[in-house]
C-alpha cells in the first residue's frame, strides 16, 4: 500500500499530509506514516514547526474501525501521539470536516489546533461501546475542564469549531478556504515560543472544586445512558484525569478501553455502525443508477401520519402540497405542523426563520389536479385496500408520467396497490413510523415491478430527509411489523397462562426496550378501532374499552395513571384477565421471567429467519437496523439477529422447541451447521 502520509516543506514549516480516503481513518499505514514524518521533522534542523493536516473530506475521522477485533499492528496510536506531543518544535493540527475519535486525539496531542468554521470535533467512541483509547479522556479534561469534557466523552456528540474555540479546544478559527496557508502562518507564529503540552496541564480544574459534577452528570443523563456500559466508564476516566497523574490516568483509560473492546456491547455497536451503512446498498441496483429529481412532493392525508411525513420533506427544504378531502381537516393538519415546528423552535433546535421557511414551502389543496406536477406523491390515507386503490387510480390519471407514487401502508400488499395504476414500475411503499417526523426508520417496500431508479431515488431521498432506510419485500407487515406480531401473540398468551402483564413489560424494559407491549398499548390507545359497543365483549381489549379503560389518554388502560403519568398495575385489569383466562379454560401457572423473555424474543428471531429465507430482507443486519431504529431494540445488543448470534442459534432453536413454538427450516439449518446470521 502506498504511504498515505506525505510531507511538504513550506519554508521552515514541515506540512505532514494524510491522504487516506474516504475519511482518513487512522489505519496502520497512516499511524506508521505519521510517526516517520514527525521523526523526519524533528531530525531536520531547517524545520522549525510542523503542521498536520488531511486531504479529502475530513481530518482524521478516528481509528480504523475495520481493524478492531484483529491482532494489533504497531505503531499504536498512543505511541504516535506521544511522539507528536514530545516534539520540541511546535506542532499544529489543521482541522476540517469531522475530527472524531482518534482524530480528535491526534489534535489533542498537537500543541495547537486551528479549524475552519464548518469543522466538527468529537469523541464518539461511546457510540461504538468504547471510550477514547489514545489518551482522549486524559488530555481533553486538561484542556477544557470536566464540565465541557463530560458530554463530549460520555455522550459522544461532536461540537462545532466555534464551540470548540469557546472552551479552549481550538486556538483559532481560520478561513474556510485557506486552512493550509493559515495553519502554516499560525505555526510560524509559534516558533521560538515555549512548547505547551496538553498532558502537562492540570485536569478538571472545575471538577476538582466541585466533585459533585460527575454524579450530577450521571443523574442528568441517566435515561439515555441506561443499559450502556461505555458512558459510565467514560465518566470514570474523565473523573480520574483530575485525581491521578497523567501516566496513571492513561493506564486506567487503557484498562477501561480494553474491557469494553472485548465486551459484547462494543461488538454489537460496531456491528450496527456497519449495518446502518450496509442498509443503503440495494444488492441488484448499481450505486450509479440515475436518480429521479425530486423537486416537489405531494402528501395525501393531513392527519398524524400525513402531517409528520410532510414535515420530513419541509425540514429538508423540499416543497410539499398536502391534499385532503375537507378544508377543516387541512386547516387542522397545517395547524399541527406549525405547532410541532414552534415546539422544536422553543427547544432551540430550530430558528423562527427556519420555521417560516419550512411553512413557506407548504401548500394545501382539496384538488387532486394540484398534485399533477409532483415528482413524488405519498398517500397516508385510511389503511384499507379499496381506499388505497381508489387513491392510486386517481393519482395515476392526474400526476405526471415519471413521478413516483408511494404508499405509507404498514401492512398491505404494495403489488396489489400497484395494479390500480398503469405505472407499477413507479409504485413502492414508503413506510414511515409514527411520529413520522421523529422516528428514524423508513421501510422502502419494493414491489415486484418497482424500477431500479425509483428504488435508488427513494434510498437517496431517505438520507436527505434524515431517515435510516431499509429495503423490504412485499409481505404482511414487511420486516418490522411482521416480527412484532409473534411477540404480541406470545405476550397475550403469557398473560392468559398466568403471567402478570406488568412482568411481561418489565422483562422487555429490563432487556433494554423503552417499554413493553402493554405499556405500548396504553400509549397508542386501547380503543383504536374499537366498535364503541360496551355490550359487545369478546376480547380482552373490548373488555378494557367497555370498562372505559382507553389507555394513557384517559388515565387508565392496562395501568392506572396518576396526574404525572406514573403507572400502577390495576386490580380491575387483573380480574378481567383472570376472567378471560377462566373462560378460555387455560391452566394458570407461575411463569419465570426467563421464560417470558425467551417466548417474547425467540419467535421474533424465527420470523426474522423466515424473512431472510423468503428474501423479504436483503441481509440479517438490515433486520437489526429496522428493530433498533423503529422499535427501540437496545443498540448495545446489536439488534434481534446479532443478539440471536450471541445467544447461539442452537439455544434459540432448543428454546423454541421447549415451548412448543415453531422453528423454520432456515433457522434450524443454520443452527445445525453452527452458523451465525451476521457472518
Ligand atoms: N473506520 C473505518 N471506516 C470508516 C470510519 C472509521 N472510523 N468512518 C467511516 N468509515 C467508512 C464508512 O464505513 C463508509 O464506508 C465510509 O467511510 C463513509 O462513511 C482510538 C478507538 C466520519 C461522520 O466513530 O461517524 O477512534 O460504506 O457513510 O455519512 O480513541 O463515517 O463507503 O464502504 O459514514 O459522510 C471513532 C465514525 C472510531 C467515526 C462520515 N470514530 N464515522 O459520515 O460517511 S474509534 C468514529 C462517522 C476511535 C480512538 C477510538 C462517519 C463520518 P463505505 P459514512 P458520512
Amino acid at each position: 500500500m502506498t504511504n498515505p502520509i506525505s510531507t511538504v516543506h513550506d519554508g521552515d514549516v514541515l506540512v505532514v499530509v494524510s491522504n487516506n480516503p474516504p475519511v482518513n481513518a487512522l489505519g496502520q499505514a497512516v499511524r506508521a506514516g505519521l510517526q516517520d514524518a514527525i521523526a523526519q521533522g524533528l531530525a531536520d534542523d531547517s524545520v522549525k514547526a510542523i503542521v498536520i493536516r488531511c486531504d479529502g473530506r475530513t481530518f482524521f475521522a478516528g481509528a480504523d474501525i475495520t481493524e478492531f477485533g484483529k491482532p494489533p499492528v504497531g505503531p499504536s496510536l498512543p505511541e504516535v501521539l506521544d511522539a507528536i506531543e514530545a516534539s520540541d518544535k511546535p506542532v499544529v493540527a489543521a482541522i476540517h470536516g469531522t475530527a472524531l475519535g482518534g482524530g480528535c486525539e491526534v489534535a489533542l496531542a498537537c500543541h495547537y489546533r486551528v479549524a475552519v468554521p464548518s469543522a466538527k470535533i468529537g469523541l464518539p467512541e461511546v457510540k461504538l461501546g468504547l471510550i477514547p483509547g489514545a489518551a482522549g479522556t486524559q488530555r481533553l479534561p486538561r484542556l477544557v475542564g470536566a464540565e465541557a469534557a463530560l458530554p463530549m466523552v460520555a455522550i459522544g456528540n461532536p461540537i462545532s469549531a466555534s464551540k470548540a474555540k469557546s472552551i479552549g479546544l481550538v486556538d483559532e478559527i481560520v478561513g474556510e478556504d485557506s486552512l493550509a496557508a493559515d495553519a502554516i502562518a499560525f505555526a510560524r507564529g509559534k516558533i521560538g515560543q515555549p512548547i505547551r503540552r496538553t498532558s502537562e496541564g492540570t485536569a478538571n480544574q472545575d471538577g476538582v472544586k466541585n466533585p459533585a459534577i460527575f454524579d450530577e452528570f450521571r443523574a442528568k443523563n441517566g435515561r439515555k445512558m441506561r443499559g450502556f456500559d461505555a458512558p459510565n466508564a467514560a465518566i470514570e476516566a474523565v473523573r480520574l484525569a483530575g485525581e491521578l497523574p497523567y501516566s496513571e490516568g492513561v493506564k486506567k483509560e487503557r484498562e477501561l478501553f480494553t474491557q469494553l473492546m472485548t465486551g459484547t456491547q462494543s461488538a454489537a455497536m460496531r456491528h450496527y455502525f456497519f449495518a446502518e451503512r450496509a442498509a443503503n446498498k440495494i444488492d441488484d441496483v448499481p450505486a450509479d443508477t440515475p436518480l429521479i429529481p425530486i423537486a416537489k412532493v405531494g402528501v395525501i392525508g393531513a392527519g398524524t401520519m400525513g402531517g409528520g411525513i410532510a414535515m420530513n420533506f419541509l425540514s429538508a427544504g423540499i416543497p410539499v402540497t398536502i391534499l385532503e378531502m375537507q378544508q377543516e381537516a387541512l386547516d387542522r393538519g397545517v395547524g399541527v405542523i406549525r405547532k410541532n415546528y414552534e415546539n422544536t423552535a422553543k427547544r432551540g433546535r430550530m430558528t423562527a426563520e427556519q420555521v417560516e421557511a419550512a411553512m413557506g414551502n407548504l401548500s394545501t389543496t382539496l384538488q387532486y389536479n394540484d398534485l399533477a406536477d409532483c415528482d413524488l406523491v405519498i398517500e397516508a390515507v385510511y389503511e384499507n385496500m379499496d381506499v388505497k386503490k381508489e387513491v392510486f387510480g386517481k393519482l395515476d390519471t392526474v400526476v405526471k408520467q415519471g413521478a413516483i407514487l408511494a404508499s405509507n401502508t404498514s401492512y398491505l400488499d404494495v403489488n396489489e396497490i400497484a395494479t390500480a395504476t398503469t405505472r407499477p414500475g413507479y409504485v413502492l411503499g414508503l413506510h414511515f413510523f409514527s411520529p413520522a417526523n421523529v422516528m428514524k426508520l423508513l421501510e422502502i417496500v419494493r414491489g415486484a415491478e418497482t424500477r431500479p431508479d425509483v428504488l435508488a431515488t427513494a434510498m437517496k431521498l431517505s438520507k436527505k430527509i434524515g431517515k435510516v432506510a431499509v429495503v423490504a419485500g412485499v409481505c404482511h407487515g414487511f420486516i418490522g411489523n411482521r416480527m412484532l406480531s409473534p411477540r404480541q401473540e406470545q405476550a397475550n398468551a403469557l398473560i392468559m397462562e398466568g403471567a402478570n402483564y406488568w412482568e411481561v413489560d418489565e422483562v422487555l424494559l429490563d432487556f433494554g426496550f423503552p417499554m413493553g407491549p402493554f405499556q405500548m398499548a396504553d400509549l397508542a390507545g386501547i380503543d383504536i378501532g374499537w366498535h364503541r359497543d360496551p355490550s359487545k365483549v369478546t376480547t380482552l381489549r373490548e373488555a378494557l374499552c367497555a370498562a372505559g379503560r382507553f389507555g394513557q389518554k384517559n388515565g387508565k388502560g392496562f395501568y392506572d395513571y396518576d396526574e404525572s403519568r406514573n403507572r400502577t398495575p390495576s386490580d380491575e385489569v387483573r380480574a378481567l384477565i383472570a376472567e378471560f383466562a377462566a373462560k378460555s379454560g387455560t391452566p394458570q401457572r407461575e411463569i419465570s421471567k426467563d421464560e417470558i423473555k425467551e417466548r417474547l424474543l425467540y419467535p421474533m428471531v424465527n420470523e426474522g429467519a423466515m424473512i431472510l429465507d423468503e428474501g423479504m430482507a436483503q441481509r440479517a443486519s438490515d433486520i437489526d437496523v429496522v428493530w433498533i431504529n423503529g422499535y427501540g431494540w437496545p443498540l448495545y445488543t446489536g439488534g434481534p439477529m446479532f443478539w440471536a448470534d450471541t445467544v447461539g442459534l442452537a439455544n434459540v432453536v432448543s428454546g423454541l422447541e421447549k415451548y412448543g413454538l415453531p422453528v423454520c427450516d432456515y433457522l434450524r439449518g443454520k443452527a445445525e451447521r453452527g452458523e451465525r446470521f451476521n457472518g
